[in-house]
This record gives structure tokens, sequence and C-alpha cells, in this order.
């Protein structure tokens, strides 16, 4: 595979997973029409209702559970990191592991996994496949704690930052696939990038909140467009 960039960082969001039938956020019929973000998104709701946030990732982690395949945007995107010359690091805002299933190994999870649960207190994580209840304790620390989810709120931050921020700055090719760019820091990454002197392509259905930081655009599917360009 013979491509003309040799560090190459990848942002991937909600819209990379949804033909592979999960839901995006800020969509028609997108989890935000049927929650309230500071309801199941911030450390205050879960504070103020730990069974509400808890159903609402139990949901999601039981789906991913059931059924639920890559795409061939994911594939393909697997395909690069394996078959090119060029570093490839995959940043995704997706709690998701459909990028593993389908081969990457280069991954950074800002937002967290669905299958690990963290310690409230120590923020020790552990692997969870299950649902978490309120009668899940971990036992790392001398008192058990309360699991919480290991995800990233609106007012907590994000995961890897120091990792991506090196490879932002070392990288000649930036694409950002399937984001709306309404949340931050991820929506800065554009501008850093291309501050750097990166290409910067975006993949999406529609133009994202940041579309003209972009120096090129591409509309339509992932499972379409990620595979024609790689
Ligand atoms: C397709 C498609 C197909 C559909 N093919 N495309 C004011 C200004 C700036 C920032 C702030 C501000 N006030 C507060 C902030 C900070 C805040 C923020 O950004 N708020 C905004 C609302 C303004 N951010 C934070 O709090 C973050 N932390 C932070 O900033 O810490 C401080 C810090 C300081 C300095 C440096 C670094 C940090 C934390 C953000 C946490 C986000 N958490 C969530 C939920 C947890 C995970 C989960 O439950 O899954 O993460 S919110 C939700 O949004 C989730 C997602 O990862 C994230 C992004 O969503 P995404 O992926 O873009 O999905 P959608 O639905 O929005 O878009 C999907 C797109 O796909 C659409 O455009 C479709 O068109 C497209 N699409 N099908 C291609 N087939």
């Amino acid at each position: 595979m013979t491509f003309p960039y040799r560090h190459i960082v990848v942002l991937t969001g909600a819209g990379i997973s949804a033909e592979s039938g999960i839901r995006t956020f800020r969509d028609q019929d997108g989890l935000w029409e049927e929650h309230h973000i500071e309801d199941v998104a911030t450390p205050e709701g879960f504070a103020r209702n730990p069974r509400l946030v808890q159903q609402f990732y139990n949901d999601r982690r039981r789906q991913l559970q059931s059924g639920v395949l890559p795409n061939a945007a994911h594939d393909a995107l697997a395909r690069l990191e394996k078959e090119s010359d060029a570093t490839v690091l995959v940043v995704t805002q997706n709690i998701d592991d459909l990028h593993e299933r389908a081969g990457t190994q280069h991954i950074i999870h800002m937002h967290g996994e669905l299958l690990k649960a963290r310690c409230s207190h120590s923020q020790q994580t552990i692997d969870w496949v299950g649902d978490i209840t309120e009668a899940d304790h971990c036992h790392c620390c001398q008192m058990p704690a309360p699991l919480r989810p290991h995800v990233v709120w609106f007012g907590e931050m994000p995961l890897g930052m120091g990792q991506i921020h090196d490879a932002l700055t070392q990288a000649d090719l930036f694409v950002s696939i399937g984001t709306s760019g309404a949340v931050y820091p991820a929506a800065g990454f554009v501008h850093e990038a291309a501050m750097h002197g990166a290409h910067t392509i975006e993949i999406n259905l529609e133009p994202s909140a940041v579309e003209s930081e972009f120096s090129e655009r591409r509309y339509g599917k992932a499972s379409t467009l990620v595979p024609a360009l790689v």
C-alpha cells in the first residue's frame, strides 16, 4: 500500500460506527434525543442518579455484545495500519471496541471504553462485560468503592492527551471520520494538526461544525469513503 505520508492520525466519532447499528448522539434518532446530556453524561448526573446512568451504559454495553460487527470503514483503517509504511494512530471518541475487533492495534480511546469499569476512588480500571449494578464495588482500595463506567463525561479530562498532542505535532496527515465537531478538545485537533503542517481531511455525512478548518472534505457514508481513501 503506497501512501505519500509518514505519520497519520485518524480521529473517529460515532458516525464511523453508525452503519454497524450503533446510535450516534446528535443526529436524528441520536441518543441525545432520548436523554438529557446533563443527566447521563456528567459527574453531577451520576452523583444525583447513579442507577439511571448505569442503566444508560448497561443498555449500550449489552447492545455492543449482541451481534454488532465492525463495518468496511473500521476494516479499511485496520488495513491501513497493517499494510502501509506510515505510522497510524487511531484516536477514537467512541467507547465501543469495533476498531479493535477489526484489527486496529495502535488506538487511544480518549472518551473511555464501554467494556471496562473504573473504581470511583482509585480510578483503577478493570475489564467488565456485564451490567454494573449499585452492589458492585471494587476491591482495589481498603474501603470498597462503587464502580462507575470507564467513560469521560463533560467536565472531565479526556484520556491520552499527552500522546495525542505528540502525534498531532508530528502528523503529516490528519483524517477526521464521522464526528460532528461539537465536542472539545477533539474538535480542536484539526487546528492543531494543520498548525504543524499536516494535510487535513474531513469525512462525514455532512459538514461538521469545524469543516472550514480542513484542507479537504469528502461527504457521504464512512463505509464507502474510508475504503476509497485507503
Ligand atoms: C456519519 C455517518 C456515516 C452519521 N458515515 N458520518 C465551550 C467551548 C469549548 C469547549 C467547552 C465549552 N464549554 C465546555 C467545554 C468543554 C466540553 C465541550 O466540548 N462542550 C461542548 C458541548 C461545547 N468538553 C469537555 O468537557 C471534555 N473535557 C474537557 O474539555 O476537559 C478539559 C480539558 C482542558 C484542556 C485540554 C483538554 C481537556 C469532555 C468531553 C466528554 C464527551 N463525552 C461524551 C459521552 C461519553 C462517552 C459516551 O457516552 O459514549 O462523548 S459526549 C458524546 O459526544 C460522546 C462522543 O464521543 C462525543 C462526540 O460525539 P460525536 O462522535 O461527534 O458524535 P455526534 O453524534 O455528535 O456526530 C456524529 C457525526 O457522524 C454526525 O456529524 C453525522 O453526520 C455523522 N455520521 N452517520 C459518516 N454513516
